[in-house]
């Protein structure tokens, strides 16, 4: 039994050699030092056994059954290191490798725009007033004074929507009916800043959707002086002190007297250029006194409140300060534009 227990531990220890994966360990330790292993076997003898033979057997087997067992745990250690081993070089991990970088965004210049506007009214103590994009045909004309087939409505080139009266604001202007009405009696000095639609033939100078801020202000000693010197003022806190605006006669329906408001041309710097129509000039927005009947329809009397109101274009406003020389950039979607701001 002596030999057979050394050839149970020589077996044993020869076809751990050969194991090189973790279920086929698992294998040989059912085969070896499982319930029905050979080795599991002698002690299960052991008690048929002479008192002389029993602990000389029985010692031989606990050796053996220990030979095993380590050497099973060597074997197991060796297999998960390498294993180990294995996967470090196959999933190997470049810590110093730099990460995905996240692309930062800024603000479209249109925005960028809007803010520098709106911050200069804002310093002059006017109050940002939001309105809606959609309005009804009454409010983008009628309300300012353009009944249907007024000849006026020709000036703005508007789109219709599928509801009935309603189409998409050509111009911030119908903002000023909703401000006064919410505030009439009090005296306003409110802006409203957005984006406007025309189906416009697309130019260096015309997009079919820009950026307007409407100017409201509306007292009762508010003189056309009142309208110069805010328009003007703009101007010097937006491009300095030496910067040269004109206002030239106009008409709107909705104001009385009107007028255009120019800022130079700083992109031909007076020469002439597709931007300013070769004047040397470009409009900016149009403006004027509120007309009393749009006063009415907000809510004011007229024979005791007086207005002014003006409308600018921003991008306009943004091309001259960094020369851009066609609108068409703003919208175009370019990265190399955009960037740039
Ligand atoms: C108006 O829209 C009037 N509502 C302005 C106004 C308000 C007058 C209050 C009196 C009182 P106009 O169509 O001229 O006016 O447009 C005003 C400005 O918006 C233009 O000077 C220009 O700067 C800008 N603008 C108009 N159409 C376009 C366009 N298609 N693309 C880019 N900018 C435009």
């Amino acid at each position: 039994m002596l030999s057979e227990l050394d050839q149970i531990e020589q077996k044993g220890l020869q076809a751990l050699e050969t194991i090189q994966d973790e279920a086929s360990l698992e294998g040989w330790r059912v085969a070896h030092l499982g319930r029905a292993a050979p080795l599991m076997l002698v002690f299960d003898q052991l008690g048929k056994l002479s008192k002389e033979e029993r602990p000389v057997i029985g010692r031989r087997a606990n050796e053996v059954k220990r030979a095993l067992e380590a050497a099973y745990s060597n074997r197991s250690n060796a297999l998960r290191q390498s294993a180990l081993q294995r996967s470090l070089q196959s999933e190997r991990l470049d810590v110093t490798l730099p990460g995905r970088g996240l692309p930062i965004g800024r603000l479209h210049p249109a925005t960028i725009s809007m803010h520098e506007v709106v911050r200069s009214f804002a310093d002059m103590g006017f109050q940002v007033y939001r309105s809606s994009e959609a309005e009804t045909d009454e409010y983008n004309f009628g309300l300012l004074n353009m009944p249907p087939h007024h000849p006026a409505r020709d000036m703005y080139d508007t789109f219709y929507t599928s509801m009935p009266n309603v189409s998409l604001r050509p111009h911030t202007s119908p903002g000023q009916i909703h401000v006064m009405r919410q505030y009439a009696p009090e005296p306003i000095r409110a802006i409203l800043p957005g984006i406007c639609y025309r189906y416009e033939q697309i130019s260096a100078r015309h997009e079919t959707q820009f950026n307007q801020i409407e100017v409201l202000a509306v007292g009762k000693n508010i003189t056309l002086g009142d309208l110069k010197g805010t328009l003007s003022d703009l101007a010097r806190r937006l491009f300095g002190q030496n910067m040269h605006t004109r206002f030239r006669a106009s008409y709107f329906p909705f104001t009385e007297p009107s007028a255009e408001f120019d800022f130079e041309c700083l992109i031909c710097g007076g020469k002439g250029c597709a931007v300013c129509a070769w004047t040397g000039w470009l409009e900016i927005g149009g403006c004027g006194m509120v007309h009393p009947i749009v006063l009415q329809n907000g809510g004011y009397n007229p024979a005791i409140f007086t207005g002014f109101a003006a409308g600018l274009g921003t991008e306009r406003i943004m091309m001259d300060k960094h020369r851009i020389e066609d609108i068409r950039y703003f919208w175009a979607n370019d990265m190399r534009f955009l960037e740039q701001f």
